[in-house]
């Protein structure tokens, strides 16, 4: 394969974007002044983790920028993702839905190895929302079976982003809906503040990736399964355009974090929520809980809302959601559009230990007869 000079590919993605030929100069000559200091920065490999986990990380950086290097590898296979057995071909980022939580600071440049093994048939890429031009990377990363690809971009913007597979038409929300997704949170060097500007500390972040799925049925209703990938997609495509998903799951399957898997928290910890939804809109709650501190649309460059009962996540987006654990329980976390949450999977647990406070809640009186 003959390389594709980064020049090149900046100039072919300038055309797609119209931009004008000032700027064009303007992000050669930066790239250029990159180029001389980049091999200067310490390098630091991110080992990446599935979710509900997020990497190991500092919350704030006071020290200057580092490239983060972490390896995604592109994975095609297939998964049940109910209680009834129902079965998807997949195509995911290390086979995780959602793909990993990569984390950075402001400023630092993230190095990515993008794999896409022999014996996959799929050509993939990656957009990062959290990075500038080239189609968030897309246009940079397009890897067939048997190639790999290396990007770097900075990360100039801190929040919570997602990333996703594109290449091209009707195969980008076919790869979206079939589990190529993830996020980047990109902390404040100072770390997270509330809108007085006193800094946020969390004790422990999970990061809950939600997944809408479109499986065809037969003429009984009964979901369908299809021996190869590419058997699937034209009914797949028919059930995508009537925007109605079979399932709303978080992280995968229905009950990947209940029960046994539920995530964990003990009383006084304050835990970080991430929830991305690279496709729909969703509108996260958790029940008997609240959202103490909110970065609804992801940017932490805003202060958060405080106090929130629900928040919305726009599609295409990730955000952040704070809270301090006041009594212990199993806390569900859903989306409370609750047909979506009850009926079609989008619903986790929390299980909190700890003392119970009764001045924050009571049972005056147990359930009684009524009294005549
Ligand atoms: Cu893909």
């Amino acid at each position: 394969m003959p390389r594709v000079s980064r020049r090149r590919v900046l100039q072919a993605g300038s055309a797609l974007a119209a931009m004008p030929a000032a700027s064009q100069q303007t992000e050669n000559a930066v790239a250029a002044s990159d180029a001389t200091d980049i091999g200067k920065l310490p390098r630091v490999k991110q080992e990446l983790v599935d979710p509900p986990f997020v990497p190991k990380h500092e919350q704030t950086n006071p020290g200057g920028p580092a490239i983060v290097e972490v390896e995604l590898v592109v994975d095609e296979g297939k998964r049940v993702i109910d209680e009834s057995g129902t079965e998807v071909h997949t195509l995911t980022f290390n086979d995780s839905i959602p793909g990993p939580l990569i984390i950075c600071h402001e400023g630092d440049y993230v190095e990515l190895t993008l794999k896409n093994p022999h014996g996959n048939v799929f050509m993939h890429n990656i957009d990062f929302h959290a990075s500038t031009g080239g189609l968030g990377g897309g246009a940079l990363t397009k890897v067939a079976p048997g190639q790999q690809v290396v990007l770097r971009w900075r990360a100039t913007k801190p929040g919570t982003f997602i990333y996703h597979c594109a290449p091209g038409g009707s195969m980008i929300p076919y790869h979206v809906v079939s589990g190529m997704n993830g996020a980047v949170m990109v902390l404040p060097r100072e770390g997270l503040s509330d809108r007085g500007g006193s800094p946020i500390r969390y004790d422990r972040a999970y990061y809950i990736g939600e997944q809408d799925f479109y499986v065809p049925r037969d003429s009984q209703g009964n979901f369908m399964r299809y021996e190869r990938h590419a058997d699937g997609i034209a009914d797949m495509l028919g059930v995508m355009r009537t925007l109605t998903p079979s399932h709303v799951v978080l992280n995968g399957s229905v009950g990947a974090l209940t029960g046994d898997r539920a995530l964990r928290a003990h009383v006084g910890e304050t835990v970080l929520f991430i929830h991305s939804q690279a496709n729909r809109d969703s509108r996260p709650h958790l029940i008997g809980g609240h959202g103490d501190y909110v970065w609804e649309q992801g940017s932490f460059s805003d202060p958060p809302a405080h106090g929130l009962e629900t928040w919305f996540i726009r599609g295409g987006s990730a955000g952040a959601a704070i809270y301090t654990f006041k009594q212990p329980g199993v806390y569900n976390y859903l989306t409370h559009n609750l047909i979506e949450a009850v009926e079609l999977g989008a619903l986790a647990q929390v299980v909190v230990d700890g003392d119970w406070d009764d001045d924050l809640m009571t049972q005056v009186q147990a359930p009684a007869p009524i009294p005549a």
